[in-house]
């Protein structure tokens, strides 16, 4: 089965396998808890937060435990962001949230079809992250440089194809933000891009608030936000993932805390590929109103 546990003390055999039209990962991910996932039983106080993969989940990862906290720093310095704020779709995450206190705050990449049933009955909250899908791309292909979990590519162009075919751990990237975003209405549903908080995270971080109901005083937002800049977040080791194990990360190949700007993806895709991305762009997208930004030049920073 690919998908089997793995024994203790033993690394497990890292593979993607489809679930659902979905793609996992064995040693990660089990399909049959990933089944149960959708009748988990939802509290009004839940928060989930739904990303494509680097899409900026560990940067909302801290301003939502820096919004729990008050802005306080030190109430969180001993915890990783991945023991905060869980991903679901992980290995035996159910009892943990079954017993945690609210207010749960989950991460997940799953599809819209897999979450919870309860959140469609608006019970819970949903953050979706959105990324422009360049950027979202070559920061993928960074981190499967790194990433022990992930299949090492060839060079960018093998990671490129594979990105467009959807062979890459949560599939294509167009389903992703379609199955959240034609769905949200059904959701109590705030939907944040990665590039309007590179253009003012102040601006996004009071949104976030008032969608959580979350009342800050003026001092308290300034620290969420400074403790939610990318220079500040490349320093803490709680979010930087420096402290994961070799066995999951290996530093030397790359850091998790990369770039964190806007049109890297310039450096990375010739202007063959450029051009077959945007046609594609198109394509999924047509019915869909949301535009992206490109490049850092088209916002004021
Ligand atoms: S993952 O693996 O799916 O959880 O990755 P994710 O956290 O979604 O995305 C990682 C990218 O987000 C960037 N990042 C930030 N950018 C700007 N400011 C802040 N504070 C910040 N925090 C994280 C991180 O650098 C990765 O992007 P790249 O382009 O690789 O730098």
């Amino acid at each position: 089965m690919a998908d089997a546990p793995v024994p203790k003390n033993q690394t497990p055999d890292y593979k993607l396998f489809s679930f659902q039209d979905f793609n996992l990962i064995s040693g990660i991910h089990l399909s049959d808890e990933v089944e149960q996932i959708k009748n988990w039983a939802i509290r009004d106080s839940d928060v989930f937060l739904l990303t494509y993969p680097k899409s900026g989940t560990t940067w909302l990862k801290q301003i939502l435990t820096m919004i729990e906290a008050k802005g306080d720093i030190t109430a969180t310095s001993n915890q990783m962001v991945l023991e905060t704020i869980p991903w679901i779709e992980v290995l035996h995450d159910k009892e943990k949230f079954t017993t945690a206190a609210s207010p749960r705050i989950r991460s997940s990449h799953l599809p819209y079809k897999l979450l919870p049933r309860d959140l469609t009955k608006k019970r819970g909250k949903v953050i979706y992250v959105a990324r422009n899908p360049k950027d979202v791309l070559v920061s993928y292909f960074h981190f499967h440089n790194c990433a022990v979990m992930l299949e090492t590519p060839k060079d960018f162009n093998d990671f490129f194809e594979k990105f467009m075919q959807g062979k890459v751990f949560a599939s294509n990237w167009f389903e992703h933000i379609k199955s959240w975003y034609l769905h949200r209405h059904e959701m109590d549903h705030l939907y944040v891009t990665y590039e309007e908080m590179i253009q003012d995270l102040r601006a996004v971080v009071e949104r976030i608030c008032c969608f959580l109901g979350k009342d800050l005083s003026s001092s308290e937002m300034d620290n969420v936000v400074m403790h939610s800049t990318f220079e500040n977040m490349s320093n803490n080791s709680s979010v930087n993932y420096k402290r994961l194990p070799e066995t999951l990360l290996n530093h030397q190949k790359g850091a998790f805390m990369r770039k964190g700007t806007v049109g890297n993806w310039k450096k990375h895709f010739t202007v063959a590929q450029s051009e077959r991305f945007d046609l594609m762009f198109q394509e999924e997208m047509k019915n869909v109103p949301l535009s992206f930004v490109w490049d850092i030049k088209d916002l004021s920073v």
